[in-house]
């Protein structure tokens, strides 16, 4: 309850700097960096730098999830346009929302809103979504999904092949990326089985037209082996630790 109302102040105009965002870059096979995702951490004044498994589950429960999910989308359309205007252009940013934003109304407006307002291309935000949040599949959700992406913004799923019945939504979602578990990377290299299921997903993403991503890169041998797969892009330890704004801009220079 403490932490809730921590959260409730850190979100009001008042909270100061205590919510940060650090952006992890994905890769391509050149060493490039194509995209980053935003990931989200709060500098609680007494607790420390804390991760968001340790607040995420938290405004989920007290509904504080919504009004996280708006700073967030602000805070980095606001991002881009300085990056913009420092020389750093077309950047596309990953954005993880939860379940509760696509039944609200309110996110397709604000993301025009926002995007307009900082001279954002649509395609330099990409929104994550997971399995588990499209299984609550409402013709609402898929709606509002389909809205979001004839208006020309990114989708991508999250943490694939972790959710029960990933297959079926992948028919009927407009998905632009799949982002491969990286529970199934770290696995690849302990036997043929381990990956033959990363070839499948690959495959099944390719003949869907998806650019595929795998996460959780750690070791060159990984590196080598989704490569080899036919993953266009990777995000991992290996390459890049999530990082502040700062650090990721140097890193776009070179
Ligand atoms: O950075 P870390 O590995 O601790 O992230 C843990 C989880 O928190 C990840 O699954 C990630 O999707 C989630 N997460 C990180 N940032 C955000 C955010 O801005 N919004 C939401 N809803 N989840 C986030
Ligand atoms: O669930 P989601 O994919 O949004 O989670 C992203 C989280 O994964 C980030 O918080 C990031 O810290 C973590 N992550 C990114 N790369 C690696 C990696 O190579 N190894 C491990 N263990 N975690 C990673
Ligand atoms: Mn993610
Ligand atoms: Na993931």
């Amino acid at each position: 309850l403490r932490l809730e109302r921590d959260l409730r102040q850190a979100l009001s105009a008042e909270g100061g700097d205590e919510l940060i965002l650090h952006y992890q870059p994905q890769f391509d096979h050149h060493g490039r960096i194509h995209a980053a995702e935003a990931l989200l951490r709060w500098q609680h004044p007494t607790l420390g730098l804390l991760p968001p498994g340790q607040f995420i589950p938290l405004a989920e429960e007290s509904g504080l999830i919504i009004v996280l999910g708006i700073w967030v989308i602000r805070t980095v359309c606001r991002q881009l346009r300085q990056w913009s205007e420092a020389g750093l252009q077309n950047v596309t940013i990953a954005i993880n929302l939860a379940s509760p934003h696509f039944l609200d109304p309110g996110l397709l407006p604000l993301l025009d809103e926002v995007t307009q307002a900082n001279g954002i291309d649509p395609r330099q935000i990409e929104l994550e979504l997971t399995e588990s949040m499209v299984m609550e599949d409402s013709d609402l959700v898929r709606n509002t999904l389909a809205r979001i992406h004839e208006r020309g913004f990114l989708l991508s799923i999250d943490d694939f092949g972790t959710g029960f019945s990933s297959l079926r939504h992948l028919s009927f979602l407009p998905l632009d990326t799949l982002k491969i578990d990286r529970s199934f990377i770290q696995n690849m290299l302990e036997g043929p089985r381990q990956a033959a299921v990363v070839r499948g997903i690959i495959a099944l993403a390719k003949s869907l037209g998806l650019q595929v991503v795998a996460e959780g890169v750690e070791t060159q041998e990984q590196a080598s082996a989704v490569r080899h797969e036919g993953c266009d892009l990777m995000q991992g330890f290996l390459h890049a630790r999530p990082m502040p704004a700062e650090t990721f801009a140097l890193r776009l220079k070179d």
